[in-house]
């Protein structure tokens, strides 16, 4: 079993889509062991997106991460991590496959309504800079 971090960012979140997105991860298998909704501090966002600090986007994405509140879930399932993103779709939604999450509602490149850890090591990294291991559910096995 692998876990990963998902994020139902601010646009989703105000659009109301957060229930749509919980509901379609649930249905693709995934077991949710911790959520919580957070209002991220431009502080916060920036340590988050830390790796995309030189990026021309930067400020842009920390503005958007900050204007309203997230909801933060850890997901677990058997390859957590390319599972997430593969529902999720391409960070553009015009290039995102049918039937994913920001094909299906993401407004453009920049609101694309959630994240999801790129790679296990940065999983492990995200996971652990939302949540404390008392409020994540053990492990089945
Ligand atoms: P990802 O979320 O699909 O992993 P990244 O390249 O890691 O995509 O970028 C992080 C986030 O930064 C994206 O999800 C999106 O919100 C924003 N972003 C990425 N590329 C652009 C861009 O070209 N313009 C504006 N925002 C962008
Ligand atoms: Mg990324």
């Amino acid at each position: 079993m692998e876990r990963t971090l998902a994020i139902i960012k601010p646009d989703g979140v105000a659009r109301h889509l957060a229930g749509e997105v919980l509901a379609l991860i649930e249905k693709s298998g995934f077991t949710l062991v911790g959520m919580k909704m957070i209002r991220l501090s431009r502080v916060q966002a920036g340590r988050f997106y830390e790796i995309h600090k030189e990026k021309p986007f930067y400020g842009e994405l920390l503005n958007f991460m900050t204007e309203g509140p997230v909801v933060v879930a850890v997901l677990e399932k058997e390859n957590a991590v390319e599972a997430w993103r593969a529902l999720m779709g391409l960070t553009n939604p015009q290039q995102a496959a049918e039937g994913t999450i920001r094909r299906l509602y993401a407004e453009n490149v920049s609101r694309n309504v959630v994240h999801g850890s790129d790679s296990p090591e940065n999983a492990r990294r995200e996971i652990d800079f939302f949540f404390s291991a008392s409020e994540l559910i053990a492990a089945e096995k």
